[in-house]
């Protein structure tokens, strides 16, 4: 069967989760097909200038870049997930900016070498982190009662930590009462849970352990106790 809207994805990726909750949510069907980044296949390396997922593709448009499909979906899609209030909706796209900007900082932890470079990165995520909570308010979500683009962004952020739960290093939630209680709801969300598969820990795993990191020998370490 083809839809009209077919999603090229990598199963551990955080842009593309952005993507399939924004669908999701909008309930709109989709093709979603997964692609090994590893070894990209040509068709991918032609529809993608970035060699990057996401790619959303409409007919023989290729759409490139996460918040660019988030916007595409709001302007043609049912279910807004944007505010209408301007200044609101700018403030919006500013977080999911700020968002972007987590998912780096977190690859530089999980790829850290050694230990002072592990600590130096963590110091920088609580710095954002500390940011973040002075900017919740205590509500379900980010805008308040409705699920909106902001929490879809920020889902793929917390499913790392929801991951990470384990490794005690990670410490960065104690002083931080509104931003756990947001991550505990997305977690909830049912658009939240199908964005990954059932084995997603698992690879998760599997990936950050593959990683010959900091992180990678505290995961070993902690499962061999
Ligand atoms: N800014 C991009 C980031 C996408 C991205 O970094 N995707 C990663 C997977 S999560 C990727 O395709 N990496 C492959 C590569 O860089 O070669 C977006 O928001 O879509």
């Amino acid at each position: 069967m083809s839809h009209a809207l077919t999603l090229i994805s990598h199963h551990l990726c955080p842009y593309v989760q952005r993507a399939i909750i924004a669908l999701t949510e909008k309930n709109i069907i989709f093709e979603r097909i997964d692609i090994d980044l590893t070894k990209k296949p040509n068709w991918f390396l032609q529809m993608s200038p970035l060699g990057k997922t996401p790619i959303l593709k409409i007919n023989e448009v290729s759409i490139f870049e996460s918040v660019v499909i988030l916007e595409y979906l709001e302007e043609t899609q049912p279910n807004p997930l944007h505010p209408t209030a301007p200044l609101e909706r700018a403030n919006n796209r500013s977080w999911i900016e700020f968002s972007s900007v987590l998912l780096n900082n977190i690859a530089a932890l999980y790829s850290a070498p050694n230990k002072t470079e592990f600590e130096e990165k963590l110091k920088k995520l609580n710095t954002n982190f500390n940011h973040l909570e002075k900017n919740l308010s205590n509500t379900p979500y980010f805008n308040g009662e409705n699920f909106s683009l902001v929490d879809a962004c920020f889902a793929p952020v917390f499913r790392y930590f929801n991951n990470l739960d384990d490794v005690k290093e990670i410490a960065l939630w104690e002083d931080k009462p509104r931003t756990r209680k947001w991550r505990k709801e997305l977690k909830k969300q049912p658009s939240v849970d199908v964005a990954v598969s059932k084995s997603y820990p698992v690879n998760l795993q599997q990936f950050l352990k593959n990683k010959k990191s900091y992180l990678s020998q505290l995961i070993i370490s902690q499962e061999l106790a």
